[in-house]
């Protein structure tokens, strides 16, 4: 006590935060901003796939650098999750449990926010991984996990602006106050391992993902599902022929790719009849909702000539419709609609090779829709019919 007034101690106590403050508020920016990111290029990548008017045909990559921000922000806000909940734990189980209405308001949003944040970190790192449980006990639950995603970001977000507009006074405060109140030295150096092992953890989950999408971070993509240059022709496969009950139409001598309008069949080309139609060849992403994407050199022929030919004038909205469809087998990725801007794009194509060879059968041999732009899981392969309508 020599030396300082009490009224000294108390200002220093007044100006500086309590250790586990600064964490939190250090880890709550952290995850707010990742968080952000995650939300706003969850909502790019549902518009996308919905085909949304806003979501735009160009540039050709943007769907490919968006979803690589959604996969890589959501894998790192993981660690930075854990960290926080560490961090905050002893404060959850605070006794009084509620001081004032405002805090009443505060304690029950963190229910949403907690208990949304884990499912969406969970429901989003499966399907990355590939696990898309579609039984549960014996119970159908379909497309329960993708389709709650999209849902339980809503609530999340609505939560988490909550939650900020409760905090931010605290925050702010606790990271402008230089001083960490009655911190001793081995305390300063266990909170600075404590944040720099997390960031360490977190930079490190961030990298290894992004080797999904990134290509000179493949090399060290180990945490990634798909590596961006693995598969037949370069290019990873997603459902193969086989696992869609695709093979024996896909290959059949009869095979037709038919035009269609609400009157009926417009147009029926063989291979051959494609084969002779102009061929052009562009380079174009596949960029997967799950993260990863490759680069890839297409052939074919472009959309809005084969309705020419089919006596359809202009760039219209059409449905492309994969056999897939008629086996009844993930009709989610049997049919695409491709609206009439898209549709009037150079480089949209019905592809039919791929990287200088055939199209292979697991990339949708005989033809395929490949588009600028697209989601990976509007790129529909196989297909049977395009539809005008
Ligand atoms: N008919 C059909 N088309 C499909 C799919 C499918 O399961 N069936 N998967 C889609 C998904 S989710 C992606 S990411 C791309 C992957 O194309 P690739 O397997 O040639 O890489 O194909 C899309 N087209
Ligand atoms: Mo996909």
């Amino acid at each position: 006590m020599s030396g300082r007034s009490i009224t000294d101690d108390a200002t220093a106590a007044i100006e500086s935060a309590t250790i586990d403050e600064r964490r939190a508020a250090i880890l709550g920016v952290s995850l707010g901003i990742t968080f952000t990111l995650c939300a706003l290029t969850g909502l790019f990548s549902w518009g996308a796939s919905q085909g949304a008017a806003w979501w735009p045909a160009r540039p050709a990559g943007l769907y490919r650098v968006t979803q690589g921000v959604h996969l890589v922000s959501g894998v790192v806000s993981v660690p930075l999750l854990l960290a926080k909940l560490r961090t905050v734990a002893p404060r959850l189980v605070q006794r009084p449990l509620i001081t004032s209405f405002a805090h009443a308001v505060e304690r029950i949003s963190l229910l949403p926010l907690v208990g949304g944040s884990i499912f969406m970190l969970f429901s989003g790192v499966t399907n990355v991984a590939y696990w898309y449980p579609q039984e549960f006990y014996g119970i159908d639950i379909g497309y329960f996990f993708p389709a709650a995603h999209g849902k339980m970001a809503i609530v999340v977000m609505g939560a988490l602006v909550a939650h900020v507009c409760a905090k931010i006074v605290t925050t702010r405060e606790a990271l402008r106050r230089e001083t960490v109140a009655n911190e001793s030295p081995a305390e300063t150096l266990d909170r600075r391992r404590f944040l720099g092992g997390v960031a360490a953890t977190a930079g490190l989950v961030g990298v290894t993902v992004a080797g999904a999408t990134v290509y000179p971070l493949r090399g060290v993509g180990l945490l990634s599902a798909r590596h961006p240059t693995s598969g037949p022709q370069g290019v990873p496969v997603n459902r193969t022929a086989a696992a869609a009950g695709v093979r024996s139409v896909a290959t059949s001598a009869d095979y037709r790719l038919v035009v269609e309008d609400a009157s009926g069949e417009l147009a029926a080309y063989s291979l051959s009849d494609l084969r002779a139609l102009d061929q052009h060849e562009y380079e174009l992403p596949i960029a997967c909702v799950e993260g990863w994407s490759a680069s890839a050199r297409w052939r074919g022929i472009r959309l809005r000539d084969l309705l020419a030919a089919a006596g359809v004038d202009e760039a219209r909205e059409v449905d492309v419709v994969s056999i897939q469809e008629e086996t009844a087998r993930g009709r989610r990725y049997g049919t695409s609609t491709v609206s009439a801007e898209v549709a009037g794009q150079h480089d949209t194509l019905l592809a039919m090779e791929l990287n200088g060879e055939p199209l292979h059968i697991d990339h949708g041999f005989p033809v395929r829709l490949i588009a600028p732009n697209r989601p990976g899981v509007n790129q529909t392969k196989w297909l049977a019919k395009v539809v005008v309508t």
